[in-house]
């Protein structure tokens, strides 16, 4: 499929999505689900999508020519109010009724779109919250979708890897965050995924803990949390380290850690409620006596966004399905002393993808751990350093 076909079948499932909800047409704002039906990058962009046939994408002056690249089997609008232009364009249509993206416009953006003022003359359309259709169907991935996350995520790793040298005592959590982002980008990665995590010590009981001129000590475990970006998809990773012989403390909560991330990638299979995967993990954490310590989810979906649908955790439900990718990332967080996270990008199966060499990854199979594909692929064992 091309790449503008795969996008005119994103738009022409969105449209199925919402269509017979008595809604006209759909203003698409949120920057990612933007992306996802238009295959335009911009911070000013919007989609109007009827409830059938074609849709109008609008972005500013500064993007129209990536536009007209990108995005060549969709009616181009140059505005800089994208909304008001296309809302305005509905109306022109006799689309009256507008469903919008309320997790997304602003209460600024949405008075501008409310005000009669806007339509020249007509009435304003009738504005009904979306809900997150598009969130949902970005949810399950495309095997080009997957490939470009595992790209993302053996970028992640490879870096990670080549770091693992420079853990050495005296060195500073901000300058070791500093050397694995030059490392992903030197791998390809376009960008961060997000800003890197590196806690140690008793840092590591801050599940985000901003990197700070702590230096390192034999002795501590030593969590770093970090992601490369490749065309748009975001990897996440974890891994907790021991710079020395660990106490017995640390092993034993390392080993607990990794068992109830074990747990949770092999209960991440199609089918599996969100909830039942959130507890399996944390039901052996709280039987060691930790439920106190692990406060967060277990993971969350990754993609077009570092944080997406799914998320995982105990009070959500839901259920997974094939080709959803998720993170599980289980810790244990002792106050003043120190933590642990195991994370892993991984995507739901119902059985291997179909391709494994498109998918570019040589971890397929995970054996024992169940069904899931891990595109994070660094050893889970206790490196100790
Ligand atoms: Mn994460």
């Amino acid at each position: 499929m091309q790449v503008a076909e795969i996008h005119a079948a994103r738009r022409a499932r969105a449209q199925q999505a919402f269509a017979g909800g008595g809604v006209d047409a759909a203003l698409i704002t949120a920057p990612a689900n933007v992306r996802y039906l238009s295959g335009l990058v911009s911070s000013n962009a919007a989609v109007l999508l009827p409830a059938e046939g074609p849709g109008v994408l609008a972005t500013d002056s500064r993007y129209a020519e990536a536009a007209a690249r990108d995005c060549p089997d969709i009616e181009l609008v140059t505005e800089r109010h994208v909304d008001v232009a296309l809302a305005g364009l509905a109306v022109r249509r006799g689309w009256r009724t507008l469903a919008f993206e309320a997790q997304d416009l602003t209460m600024e953006r949405y008075t501008a779109l409310a005000a009669a003022e806007s339509y020249d003359g007509s009435a304003p359309p009738e504005l009904v919250p979306l809900g997150h259709v598009v969130e949902e169907l970005r949810m399950i991935k495309d095997e080009t979708e997957i490939e470009l996350l595992a790209r993302a995520c053996a970028i992640t790793s490879q870096a990670f890897e080549w770091l693992l040298a420079s853990i050495t005592p005296g060195r500073t959590e901000r300058e070791l965050a500093i050397l694995l982002e030059r490392a992903m980008v030197d791998l390809g990665a376009e960008a961060l995924a997000f800003d890197t995590i590196v806690a140690s010590g008793p840092n590591g009981a801050i599940p985000h803990h901003k990197p700070s001129d702590r230096r390192f000590e034999r002795g501590d475990l030593i969590t770093v949390d970090c992601g490369a970006r490749y065309q748009g998809y975001h990897a996440d990773m974890t891994r907790t380290v021991a710079l020395g012989e660990p106490a017995a403390w640390q092993r034993e909560v390392y080993e607990l850690v990794a068992a109830a991330q074990r747990a949770g990638v092999a209960a991440a299979v199609p089918g599996a409620d969100i909830g039942d995967v959130d507890a399996t993990a944390r039901g052996i954490i709280e039987a060691a006596g930790h439920g106190a310590h692990f406060q967060h989810g277990l993971g969350h979906g990754v993609g077009l966004q570092v944080h997406e649908a799914p998320i995982m955790g105990y009070d959500r439900t839901g259920k997974l399905m094939n080709r959803v990718p998720v993170t599980v990332e289980p810790g244990v967080y002792l106050p003043g002393t120190g933590g642990v996270r195991i994370e892993d990008t991984l995507v739901v199966r119902a059985g291997a993808p179909t391709d494994t060499a498109a998918v570019g990854t040589a971890a397929v199979s995970t054996g024992a751990a169940g069904p899931a594909q891990l595109l994070t692929t660094t050893t889970r064992e206790l490196l100790v350093l």
